[in-house]
């Protein structure tokens, strides 16, 4: 872009052709990405084209139910209400076309043809629509991309191979093995997931063949429809050494989806790709605040575990709901709003970035795939539910801090207070650090005051609880009196930040904008 900029100063006539150039837009760089907030959509799912809020969808089918790429266009200012910076989207590309006894590919994870675009949700120029529509309001654009596999209707020993473009022979993929044993790594690598229902028509991803159609795939993909980052899936699927090459080759942030608690396992991932999801700390959040009972110590282990295990924590992606786990809210966990909040407080305050899955800012309650699929569209879209407004406080939390402390993205989460309900941690540079305090008691409990040390802040020091908007003094012992109630998360921040936030009556400014 600057070399452009600087060849229209001294050719000021190319300034007249420019314009019709394709100049792609600026993608962020994975240190960029830190600073952005991600809403995790499935097209099917989220918005249809004819904007209906009625629409059925009968979960159990795993049928295509009407969203589209148009839908979500239309939609951006609900995902933008909540303070949202980047959206992730499914796999646009063609899937095999049967109805099968899994249903069809409506969720985007099989795929027949790579070089076209799921017909069901649009065209490549509603793609491209969509990706311009983001970038005008500043926000970013993220895909879901799958090299591990094709997918096909019926037993992986039967597969006809030409059903797939390109890859379109047997030589391009693995013989046929069922994955039976997740523990073995070269199964887990070179055996196929699937069923005898829909095989997943494992890659041989070795063979340079089969590389270099991946790595030119991804770099146009990524040119064609401008993206700014990647979610790689069945990333374990795929031996590691495949994937340095097709993060560069795609030339933006690349996170990849490691299905496995171990943060030993996990992290070993982030050597090869930019970051991977927060599987490990996953598990033990939605344990710590499912009950008054949960683990918070296992929680706490579990934050220096990461910490210490992965390269770089704080380009994690972090999520407690997706598509192929039940929600928070289902009867897995827990239907109370509190613990919720907790959860979602914890995904935003902690390393890395911050990832919410659809429908759950309405508090959807769906257990197992496919019951974790519910249409957004059944909301209405609310913008004043209780989770939409507690996720658009917490976006605006974070997106202060970022402004205020050029440590904060890269400075470490440091959990310095536990008891057998609460965490409280503290992230940030010495001095301003953002202290968040979350418990597991959930809304039928009582109010009292927890008094914290070791906050890092000094006597006289004004702090204030930006959920509730109450003025805290650090007092002469060094000691801050946080008023919990109701099993509601607290966030403290340095007073003097409120003024410009937008939070607690203070007028938004700066913190609004886009960053980069
Ligand atoms: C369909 C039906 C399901 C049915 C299934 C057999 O077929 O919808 O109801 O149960 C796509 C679709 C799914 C579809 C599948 C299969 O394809 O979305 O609806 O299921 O056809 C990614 C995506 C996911 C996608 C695919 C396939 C991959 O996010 O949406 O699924 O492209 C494994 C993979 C992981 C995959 C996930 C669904 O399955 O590794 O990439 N996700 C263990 C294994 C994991 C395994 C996980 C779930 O079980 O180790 O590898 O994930 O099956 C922890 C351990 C973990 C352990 C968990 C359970 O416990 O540390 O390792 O995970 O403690
Ligand atoms: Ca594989």
């Amino acid at each position: 872009m600057l070399a452009l900029a600087a060849a229209t100063m001294k050719l000021p006539q190319l300034m007249i052709a420019l314009p019709l150039l394709a100049i792609p837009a600026l993608a962020l760089t994975p240190a960029e990405w830190r600073s952005q907030s991600i809403y995790f959509l499935m097209t099917d799912r989220f918005a249809r084209t004819d904007g209906s809020t009625t629409a059925a969808c009968d979960l159990s089918k795993r049928a295509y139910c009407g969203g589209s790429w148009q839908g979500i266009i239309d939609q951006l200012d609900y995902i933008q209400g909540m303070g949202f910076t980047a959206v992730w989207i499914s796999p646009i590309v063609e899937q095999i076309p049967e109805t099968t006894g899994e249903g069809t590919g409506f969720h985007g994870y099989w795929p027949q043809n790579i070089y076209n675009v799921n017909p069901y949700f649009g065209t490549a120029d509603d793609i491209r629509a969509l990706s311009k529509a983001l970038h005008d309001r500043g926000m970013y654009f993220m895909m879901d991309v799958v090299a591990n596999h094709m997918a096909y209707k019926g037993p992986g020993a039967v597969t006809d191979y030409s059903t797939f473009t390109p890859f379109n022979s047997a030589s391009y993929f693995h013989s046929y093995c069922p994955i039976s044993n997740y523990t073995d790594q070269s199964q887990v690598e070179n055996c196929w997931l699937g069923t005898d229902v829909v095989s997943l028509t494992d890659l041989n991803t070795q063979s340079p063949l089969v590389r270099n159609i991946w790595y030119d795939w991804v770099t146009d993909t990524v040119a064609n429809y401008s993206l700014d980052g990647l979610r790689l899936d069945t990333a374990k699927h795929v031996e590691k050494d495949f994937w340095p090459e097709y993060n560069r080759a795609a030339g933006v942030y690349c996170v990849g989806e490691v299905f496995h608690v171990d943060p030993v396992y996990t992290c070993a991932y982030q050597q090869y790709m930019d970051g991977v999801m927060n599987y490990p700390t996953y598990y033990p959040l939605v344990e710590a605040f499912k009950s008054p009972n949960g683990s918070i110590s296992d929680l706490y282990n579990m934050i220096s575990a990461v910490s210490s295990q992965c390269e770089d924590p704080t380009l994690l992606g972090n999520f407690v709901e997706n598509h192929d786990n039940p929600r928070f809210p289902s009867q897995s966990y827990t239907g109370d709003v509190s613990q919720a909040k907790a959860v979602i407080a914890f995904v935003f305050l902690t390393d890395g970035i911050p990832i919410i899955y659809m429908g759950q800012e309405q508090h959807y309650s769906g257990g197992q795939d496919p019951y974790n699929r519910e249409p957004v569209w059944w909301s209405g879209y609310s913008t004043t539910s209780e989770l939409y407004k507690f996720i658009q406080t917490s976006n605006r939390i974070r997106k202060l801090a970022i402004a205020k402390d050029s440590n904060y993205l890269t400075a470490r989460n440091n959990p310095f207070y536990t008891d057998s309900n609460t965490i409280a941690m503290r992230k940030g540079s010495g001095g301003s650090q953002v202290i968040t305090v979350l418990s597991n008691s959930g809304a039928d409990s009582g109010s009292y005051t927890l008094t914290l040390g070791n906050h890092g802040y000094s006597s006289g020091a004004t702090l204030v609880e930006v959920y509730t908007c109450t003025s805290i003094q650090v007092d002469s012992n060094r000691n801050g009196a946080v008023p919990m109630a109701s099993g509601l998360p607290r966030v403290l921040l340095p007073s003097p930040w409120i003024t410009e936030s937008g939070l607690c009556g203070g007028s938004s400014t700066t913190t609004w904008q886009a960053r980069f």
